[in-house]
C-alpha cells in the first residue's frame, strides 16, 4: 500500500469513529486488509497477521484473498511454550457475501484449509460457494505437543489456554472474521453461520448459548457439549473390558483390551439388534429408524438367544461378554448408581458388514483394532489425555504410556469433583471453561437464530441419547415449539459424524440456508449412503427427519428412494 492510501484510510477511520460509524466503509485490498489490521479491530486481543496475499483460483479453490496470523501471542508460565491462536481466512473475490466459521475437532490445536463446511465430504465447499471461511486452532499448536505430558492435550497445564480451548478463542476469532469481512469487501456479513462436528459440534452449541449474537445459523453435529464430563466413558470401557481379557496385555503391561471381541463377535451383537428393531418401523431393510421402540426390553432376549450355552464359538458370545456389553451401553454411573453421562441407545451401526469387512468405526473408539498388539481404543488415546490433562484441576500430565492405567484406575465417584475444582492458578473450572449443555438459548432464539442438528445413532464417541435428552429438555422449556428454530436430526446407523450402515451424507449447510434465508424450515433432509454396500445395494437414500419423528416407509416404492419414506412420529 502507498503511503498516502494508508493515510486516507487512516484518517477516514478516524473521522468515522468520531462520527460513531464503522470504521471503514470502502473495500480493501487483500494486502490492504493486512496492513489494516494491523489496527486490531478485536477488544481485549493482541494480533500479528503474518499472511495477507491474494490466490488465483485452482481446482478446488475460487480465486481468494487468503489471511493468516496469531492472536495473542504470548509464552507460557507454566510450560514455557510458545501460545496463540493461530488462524487462517479465505476471502473469495465472488463473495455471497456471507461468512461461515467451521469448528474443530479432537483437541485442536491445528490449522484446516478454511474451506469449510465440515467433515462430511462430497459437497462443494462453502468457499466454492462464496463463503468468507475463517479456521483457528482455538489457542495451542499441538505440534508443540509433548508425548511426556499430556499428548495432544499438553496444553492444559496453562490455564489460559484451557479457557481458548473451553470458549474464548470461538468469540475472539468470530469477531475478527467480521472485522476481516468488513475490511476486506467494505461491508458485514448478510448471514453468518457456524458449522462443526464432534468438538466442533460443542463448539457451535457454545454459539446458541454463551455467544448467541455471532451467528444466525448454527450447525452442531455430533455435539461434545459436555466434555469435561464425558470423558468418563473412558474409564467404564476400560474397566469393564479389561474383565475379558485375562493374561492379554499391552507392551506396557496393561490389559489389552482390543482383544475383549472379535469383530465376528461385534457383528452377532449387531445382528441381534436387528433381529429385535429391524421390522418394528415397519420395514426390514437393515436400518432401526424408530429408536425410540429399541428398547432393553426388546433387545436382551436377542442378546440372550446369542449367549453361549457352553464354551465360546464364533457363533456365540459368553456370558461375561454380553452382561460386559450392556453395562458399558449403560453409560457411566457413580458407584452409588447415579448416572453421570447418558449411554447409548440400541442401534445396529455398531457393527455392519460391507461385503466382508466389519465397519471398524465404532471399535474403534471403545475398543480398537483386533489384531493391535496395542491399546488403540481412541477413547484411550484421545480421551484420556483430554481427560486428565484438561478435564482434571490440577492437571495430570500423563506420558502416553500411563493413558491407559489412568483410566483403568479412575475413580469415578471424584469426577464431578475433578471437573469442578479450582485453584489460586487455575481460576476456573473445566466445566466453567467447556461446558456447554445450557439450553438457555433466549438471545440466540430472539436474534431470529436457527440451530440443526444432527448425530448418529451409532456414534462411539457422544452419546446419542445426550443430545435427545438435550433437544428434549429445550423443547420442554419452550412450551413444545423447539422446532421452530431449533431441530435435531437423528441418523439412523451412523457412526461418529458419517460411517456405518447409514444414510450419512447429507447438506445441512444447504437445509440451514433455507431455513434462515428463506424462511424455509427443514422438514426432512436428504441423505445418501455413502457405502450402500452395508445393505447389500448399489446405491441408497433417505430422509432424515426432525426428532422426534422418524422415516416411515409408505408401504409402496423402491425402498432404497428417499421418496418412498415419509417424516412423522
Ligand atoms: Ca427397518
Amino acid at each position: 500500500m502507498n503511503s498516502s492510501r494508508l493515510f486516507f484510510i487512516i484518517a477516514s477511520g478516524l473521522m468515522a469513529v468520531a462520527c460513531g460509524g464503522d470504521a471503514l466503509s470502502a473495500s480493501l485490498s487483500c494486502a490492504e486488509t493486512g496492513t489494516y489490521l494491523g489496527s486490531n479491530p478485536v477488544a481485549g486481543t493482541t494480533l500479528r497477521v503474518t499472511a495477507a496475499t491474494a490466490q488465483v483460483a485452482s481446482s478446488t479453490m475460487p480465486s481468494h484473498c487468503l489471511i493468516e496470523g496469531a492472536m495473542d501471542e504470548r509464552i507460557g508460565p507454566m510450560d514455557g511454550k510458545a501460545y496463540a491462536i493461530k488462524f487462517r481466512m479465505r476471502l473469495p473475490n465472488e463473495w455471497n457475501q456471507k461468512f461461515l466459521m467451521p469448528g474443530g475437532g479432537g483437541a485442536n490445536g491445528t490449522l484446516s484449509d478454511a474451506t469449510g463446511p465440515g467433515p462430511i465430504a462430497g459437497f462443494t465447499s462453502a468457499l466454492a460457494r462464496g463463503y468468507a471461511v475463517i479456521v483457528h486452532d482455538s489457542g495451542h499448536d499441538a505440534a508443540l505437543a509433548d508425548p511426556a505430558k499430556g499428548g495432544v492435550a499438553s496444553f492444559g497445564i496453562d490455564q489460559q489456554a484451557r479457557v481458548d480451548f473451553g470458549h474464548r478463542s470461538y468469540d475472539v476469532v468470530a469477531q475478527l472474521g467480521k472485522s476481516i469481512i468488513k475490511a476486506f469487501y467494505g461491508k458485514k456479513p448478510v448471514h453468518s453461520y457456524f458449522s462443526g462436528c464432534s468438538e466442533g459440534g460443542r463448539e457451535a452449541m457454545m454459539m446458541t448459548n454463551r455467544f448467541p449474537d455471532h451467528f444466525d445459523g448454527v450447525i452442531s453435529g455430533c455435539p461434545a457439549m459436555s466434555t469435561p464430563i464425558h470423558q468418563a466413558y473412558a474409564s467404564l470401557l476400560a474397566q469393564t473390558f479389561s474383565t475379558l481379557v485375562p493374561g492379554q496385555v499391552d507392551q506396557y503391561g496393561n490389559p489389552l483390551i482390543v482383544k475383549a471381541y472379535t469383530d465376528e463377535d461385534i457383528q452377532l451383537i449387531s445382528s441381534a439388534i436387528l433381529q429385535a428393531c429391524d421390522a418394528q418401523d415397519g420395514l426390514s431393510d437393515g436400518m432401526v429408524n424408530n429408536l425410540a421402540a429399541c428398547t432393553d426390553a426388546v433387545v436382551f432376549p436377542k442378546l440372550t438367544a446369542i449367549t453361549c450355552s457352553g464354551d465360546k464359538t464364533a457363533s456365540c458370545l459368553s456370558a461375561a461378554q454380553v452382561s460386559a456389553w450392556k453395562t458399558v451401553m449403560a453409560g457411566p454411573k457413580t458407584s452409588a448408581g447415579v448416572q453421570i453421562y447418558s449411554g447409548n441407545p440400541w442401534d445396529p451401526g455398531i457393527g455392519g458388514m460391507n461385503g466382508i469387512a466389519l465397519n471398524q468405526n465404532f471399535r474403534s473408539w471403545w475398543l480398537g483394532t483386533y489384531s493391535s498388539a496395542t491399546n488403540n481404543a481412541i477413547k484411550v488415546t484421545l480421551s484420556a489425555p483430554l481427560h486428565a490433562m484438561v478435564h482434571t484441576t490440577p492437571p495430570v500430565p500423563l506420558s502416553v504410556d500411563q493413558n491407559f492405567a489412568w483410566e483403568l484406575g479412575f475413580n469415578r465417584d471424584e469426577l464431578m469433583a475433578y471437573a469442578s475444582r479450582t485453584t489460586p492458578y487455575y481460576v476456573s473450572s473445566s466445566i466453567q471453561n467447556g461446558l456447554a449443555t445450557s439450553t438457555d438459548l433466549t438471545r440466540f432464539k430472539q436474534n431470529g437464530g436457527k440451530l440443526i442438528q444432527y448425530i448418529g445413532q451409532a456414534d462411539p464417541a457422544v452419546s446419542p441419547s445426550e443430545t435427545i435428552a438435550w433437544w428434549n429438555k429445550l423443547n420442554s422449556e419452550q412450551a413444545g415449539a423447539a422446532a421452530s428454530f431449533a431441530r435435531l436430526f437423528l441418523v439412523p446407523g451412523m457412526n461418529h459424524g458419517s460411517g456405518g450402515p447409514a444414510t450419512d451424507k447429507f447438506d445441512t449447510l444447504t437445509a440451514l440456508e433455507d431455513w434462515v434465508e428463506r424462511g424455509v424450515a427443514p422438514e426432512s433432509i436428504l441423505a445418501t449412503a455413502v457405502n450402500p454396500g452395508f445393505f447389500g445395494v448399489a446405491s441408497r437414500t433417505r430422509p432424515l427427519c426432525p426428532y422426534p419423528t422418524w422415516a416411515h416407509y409408505n408401504g409402496t416404492g423402491d425402498i432404497n428412494l428417499a421418496s418412498s419414506f415419509t417424516c412423522r412420529p
